[in-house]
């Protein structure tokens, strides 16, 4: 079978099986992310999937007409406006006509439900949340389900869907479901659409999902925002969108101000000097990890108060594929390497996982890149008195001195410091215990702060040695091997 007909046999093999699917589109819609779903009513999502590999296929290698892109190391593609320019329509590794692949937002849980009345029901408790943003930082925030930002609501279109909110907080609340076109009496607004859900009082949301892409759920009072209540809310379309992925991860950004002696956020605040990924600041946020030639998804929200994050991708060009509102036609697609992201608004990235090793994904705003910054107080101007000396007697504090003998002192108040980012050695293992991290550079974390983190692409015999195998791992042993092997590879290419 010539390349056109094996594209000819996998495209009617897919409306065949879509067919069947629809079908069954009546029954009971209980199943879990990642397995085959029912089309939607309207079957607006059932476009022909595009070919990836034929069926059984794990060589990786791409279908004749995407070679001129290559899954495994950079190139160009192209012409401009080919499929293959810069890797844009390039498939992944997973079969035709997939089911999307489950979402996934590192350090964050999922919201579960079950099937109540032919509805899907999650309970969600808002309530008062420690979230420790540092290893032995822990703040105060009002959340979700435990949690800072909330857990995920994963759904698919289609879904009809049941929210059974618990106030747990010591005020009113209500939950908007950011993006969602429903009914106006479960939009959330408290006192325009509904009253607001008074402590320890329960407020059921009902509504159906006809939509697909990255939304999300959030507190409709300003100052609870503020304070971190917000989560992803995932709609899958029924069939995985084209080119399907075969990583599909999330990443919140958040700001919050919270004085150095403080545990709680001030909501007043302009300026912010706590940055967090997912509830967590650099290097605590827990690194993406993929496999070389996979074509992965980043969903980026921004849920700050005030700021907008531009975020930067190293080694790779991606394509912004979505925003808050729904999916991009390809046409218009706009290659990047820094995506600007206003507040309250959310960018899909997609890329091909072609350049091997540790890339940094992160704001570049330069106050954003740090954390726990304090201003011309305390012992970073002054010689030899740590944080904790200083803390320790507020009223015997060394005097202000501006200026020092030192020449790194001669301008006043410079350096300025991340406060508290000494790690003790408890805070090392619970940065470095992490599978995610295995075989990083000894110091890796040293370079990543604030809201920035780590996408690792590793060839399928590293990535199994991290991600699957419990052997012992030295620092920096996979960085290493993949210098040695592109030297390997330069040389035997010159021989
Ligand atoms: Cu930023």
């Amino acid at each position: 079978m010539d390349s056109h007909d094996r594209r000819k046999f996998l495209k009617q093999g897919a409306a065949v099986t879509a067919g069947m699917l629809a079908a069954g589109a009546g029954s009971a819609m209980a199943q879990e992310p990642g397995e085959p779903r029912p089309a939607s009513a309207d079957g607006l999502s059932l476009q022909p999937p595009r070919e990836t590999s034929p069926p059984g296929d794990t060589s990786g290698e791409l279908p004749e007409e995407f070679q001129a892109f290559s899954r495994t190391q950079p190139s160009y593609g192209g012409p401009v406006g080919e499929e293959t320019y810069l890797g844009k329509l390039v498939p992944g590794l997973r079969d035709a006509g997939a089911a999307p692949v489950p979402f996934e937002a590192p350090d964050l849980d999922k919201i579960p439900w079950k099937m109540v009345n032919g509805r899907k029901e999650y309970h969600i408790y808002c309530e008062h949340v420690r979230r420790e943003l540092l290893p032995n930082h822990w703040m105060d925030f009002f959340g979700y389900n435990g949690s800072m930002p909330g857990p995920t609501i994963e759904a698919h279109q289609g879904d009809k869907v049941r929210f059974v909110v618990h106030n747990r907080l010591p005020e009113p609340t209500t939950i908007h479901w950011h993006g969602l076109e429903l009914p106006n009496e479960m939009d959330g607004v408290p006192f325009v659409t509904q009253d607001p859900i008074m402590p320890g009082k329960t407020f059921i949301y009902e509504f159906d999902l006809h939509q697909a892409g990255t939304f999300f759920y959030h507190a409709h009072f300003p100052m609870q925002e503020a304070f971190g209540m917000a989560g992803f809310f995932i709609i899958h379309p029924a069939v995985a969108w084209d080119p399907p992925v075969d990583r599909d991860f999330g990443l919140m950004f958040q700001n919050f101000r919270i004085e150095w002696a403080q545990t709680v956020p001030d909501s007043m605040a302009m300026d912010f000097n706590w940055h967090t990924i997912n509830g967590r600041s650099g290097p605590y946020t827990t690194p993406l990890v993929c496999k070389l030639g996979e074509r992965v998804r980043i969903r980026i929200l921004n849920f700050s108060p005030q700021q907008h994050h531009p975020i930067h991708f190293h080694g790779h060009t991606f394509w912004i594929t979505g925003h808050e509102g729904a999916r991009i036609p390809a046409d218009a697609w706009i290659p990047r390497n820094n995506e600007l992201i206003g507040v309250a608004q959310a960018s899909d990235l997609e890329f091909i996982a072609f350049n091997p090793g540790d890339w940094v994904l992160h704001c570049h705003m330069v106050h954003h890149m740090m954390n726990h910054m304090v201003r011309q107080v305390g012992p970073r101007i002054r010689k030899d008195i740590d944080v904790g000396a200083y803390k320790a007697s507020i009223e015997n504090r060394p005097r202000v001195d501006f200026v020092h003998d030192d020449q790194g002192f001669a301008v006043p108040g410079y350096p300025q410091k991340m406060q508290g980012m000494e790690m003790s050695h408890e805070a090392m293992q619970k940065l470095n215990s992490r599978r995610e991290v295995r075989g990083m550079r000894k110091m890796w974390h040293m370079g990543v702060h604030g809201l920035m983190t780590v996408v690792r692409v590793l060839p399928d015999d590293l990535y199994d040695q991290v991600m699957n195998s419990d052997e012992k791992m030295e620092p920096g042993y996979v960085f290493n091997e993949l210098v040695a092997r592109r030297k390997n590879q330069r040389q035997e290419q010159q021989e």
